[in-house]
């Protein structure tokens, strides 16, 4: 049992560390978008999952799956939605640059991020 939680917890720092690369190099591809940008969760996913916007975009989480989402901050509680059915979204708007690190909360799985930049 210690075993199998170990490895858990292997696992779960391998596709943080894995998921952290992804941002980085996604903070020098990717281009801001701006205005309104939409989030769908299906298929147990962010997708996208790592987005770059510039302040003050509006960012929407659309649940299309039938199982209930969160959209939580990994770190503090600047993204931080109501259990989400499906159908339900919730919406934020980014104005402090810097990178939010979120993930739903039944599922821990699901990891993303939203780069904000000046
Ligand atoms: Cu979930």
């Amino acid at each position: 049992m210690l075993a199998g939680a170990g490895i858990l917890i292997w696992k779960n720092s391998y596709q943080q560390s894995a998921f952290q690369n992804k941002v980085n190099q996604a903070q020098t591809k990717l281009t801001a978008q701006q205005g309104e940008v939409t989030v769908e969760l299906a298929g147990y996913a962010f997708k996208p999952d790592i987005i770059k916007v510039k302040k003050g975009t509006k960012v929407t989480w659309i649940n299309h799956d039938n199982s209930t989402h969160t959209v939580t901050s990994d770190q503090g509680s600047d993204i931080n939605s109501q259990p989400l059915k499906q159908g339900d979204q919730y919406q934020k708007v980014f104005d402090t640059p810097g990178i939010y690190r979120y993930h739903c909360e039944p599922h821990p799985n699901m990891i993303a991020a939203v780069i904000v930049e000046e």
